[in-house]
Formats: C-alpha cells, sequence, structure tokens
C-alpha cells in the first residue's frame, strides 16, 4: 500500500484564470500548457491503518497548518471517490531549483493523484487521473502529460481533464527569477475575485476561448512566431484583468525584461514573454536560440 509517483512542472500558454464551479474546481475556460522537462515533484504516498490522521513531509520537513490541510482535504476526496479506508503518510520532494520561483502545485497535486491512487493499486487511466489531479490544483490536471497539454473545460468531474495533444521539442523556455518572495495574493485567491467583476468575466471568457482555438491551429501548422505572439498578448490580458481585480503582481523589473524581450524579438530571435501568479518573466523560445 505504497507507491511513489514523479509528475513535472507545467507552464500555461492560454491561461487558466478562474473557475466556473469551485467546490468540483472546474475552470471558466479551457488552457494550453508545455510541460517542462527539468522540473519535477516525487511523491511517496504509504497507507496506514493504524493511522489516526494523514502526515505529510515537504522535502523531510514535517507540514502543519494551511499547507497540511490543503492536502489532507484533498486526501478525504480521494479517499471518498474511490472508497480508501486509509490514512497516509506523504513524503513529497521537489525537483525544483528553489531559485527559479516555480514552487507550483501543478507538478504536486498531479505526483499525489497517481501516487494516492497506484498505492491502493487503482489504475486510472490518464484522464481519470487528469480529472483527480485538477481536484487539488486545476493546473496539476496539465501534469499528467509530457510536451504540450490541453485541459477541456467539461462541465463536471469526469469531463474536465487534460489530454496530451504533441511534443514540441524544439521549444525551450528560459526562466527570469524576479523576485523569490512568496506571492501576497495566492492565485485560488485572485481568480475568484473575477466573479466580482462580470463584464472582466465576459471579456476574459471570451478572448481566453479565442486564443485557445487559435493556439491549437498555430501548434497544428508548427508556427512558432505565431505560437509566441498568442501566449505573449494572452498573459499581457491575464495581468491586465488581475490588475483590474486589485492584484498586482508584476514589477517594474518584470516590465523591464519584458521589453528587453520585445527588443532582442525586433533584432530578428524568436523570443515571446509570459507570466504567471508572480513577477517571474518565463521566455518561450527555440532550444537553438537559448
Ligand atoms: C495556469 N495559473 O494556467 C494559471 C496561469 C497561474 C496563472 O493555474 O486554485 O494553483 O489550485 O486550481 O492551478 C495557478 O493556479 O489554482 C494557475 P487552483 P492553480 O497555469
Amino acid at each position: 500500500m505504497k507507491h511513489t509517483a514523479k509528475a513535472n512542472v507545467n507552464i500555461a500558454l492560454v491561461k487558466y484564470w478562474g473557475k466556473k464551479d469551485i467546490e468540483w474546481n472546474l475552470p471558466l475556460t479551457s488552457s494550453l500548457s508545455l510541460t517542462l522537462d527539468a522540473f519535477y515533484t516525487e511523491t511517496t504516498v504509504a497507507y496506514d491503518p493504524k493511522l489516526t490522521q494523514d502526515q505529510l513531509f515537504i522535502d523531510d520537513v514535517e507540514i502543519t497548518g494551511g499547507e497540511f490541510l490543503r492536502v489532507s482535504k484533498y486526501m478525504d476526496k480521494v479517499r471518498k471517490l474511490y472508497n480508501i479506508p486509509y490514512y497516509a503518510v506523504i513524503h513529497s520532494y521537489n525537483f525544483v531549483p528553489k531559485k527559479a520561483g516555480l514552487a507550483s502545485s501543478s507538478s504536486a497535486f498531479a505526483a499525489l493523484a497517481y501516487a494516492a491512487t497506484k498505492a491502493y493499486n487503482l489504475e486510472l487511466d490518464k484522464k481519470e487521473l487528469s480529472s483527480l489531479a485538477r481536484l487539488g490544483s486545476g493546473s496539476a490536471s496539465r501534469s499528467i502529460y509530457e510536451g504540450l497539454a490541453v485541459w477541456h473545460e467539461g462541465s463536471d468531474h469526469l469531463t474536465s481533464y487534460a489530454e496530451h495533444l504533441t511534443n514540441m521539442d524544439d521549444l525551450a523556455l528560459i526562466v527570469c527569477l524576479i523576485d523569490e518572495s512568496p506571492k501576497k495574493v495566492n492565485s485560488t485567491e485572485a481568480m475568484n475575485r473575477l466573479n466580482d467583476y462580470p463584464d472582466l468575466k465576459e471579456l476574459w471568457v471570451l478572448s481566453t476561448k479565442d486564443a485557445f482555438n487559435d493556439m491549437k491551429d498555430a501548434i497544428i501548422e508548427n508556427d512558432f512566431e505565431r505560437i509566441g505572439g498568442i501566449a505573449e498578448s494572452h498573459a499581457s490580458l491575464m495581468h491586465y484583468i488581475i490588475q483590474e481585480t486589485g492584484v498586482s503582481y508584476l514589477t517594474d523589473a518584470s516590465f523591464k525584461v519584458m521589453d528587453l524581450t520585445e527588443k532582442i524579438r525586433n533584432e530578428g530571435i524568436p523570443v515571446y514573454y509570459t507570466m504567471d501568479a508572480g513577477a517571474n518573466v518565463k521566455i518561450l523560445t527555440k532550444k537553438k536560440y537559448v
């Protein structure tokens, strides 16, 4: 009743921002991401009939408080869905350089979903595993796959899952580290603010649906400049929307890196920026330009 699983961090090129169902963690829109080769989480789940509650260790440090509660509530959902009668000891290791600013719930909940079901000898197919990871953190639904993945928004638990789209092996992502401090407003709380702004929400949903369809076409056509352009303008729109709801993640340094990226692009090197719920800027390019 023990299993170790590994899942990699992903970065969205068409972002998930906002939920249509908080309890089941269903997103407002579909999204599309690139899973990174280098950064991952490895998690061991060991069920033990003698335990009276879960125990969580991250990088060998026992975790209590809010972070523990989030994980044990998640494990309660897994137990309920799959009739697992035991609590577990969970050991999780993050193979993400601390300075990369990528500490991510995407790899964490994908690895946990896999380990928690395999440890009880359950063989979920990838779609179901993706739905289960989504219950822990939306972006985790996409970390079940390598390369490019799409997360279909769906309309209930089992229809909201991610699927592998393709591998574009010549893509590269450069992380520009700007700020290592924890974010002041976590992404779950920040994205839920959108529900108080119906006009912004409508703008976001319509634009994201367009970006999602355009991005899929650009990927099918293997048109890197178009992929980068869509990713960049979509990330900028997300940060405009976030700003309008009273949260700001980007700093002067973020804007400097964005300006520099545009400058380098104007000199003929295909580089495009994207940012998530933090100040760090990630630059999408091709391996030969790194
Ligand atoms: C994404 N982000 O698509 C977007 C872009 C951040 C900006 O998914 O509430 O930690 O746990 O489902 O997955 C971060 O949000 O949110 C995120 P929950 P999650 O990657």
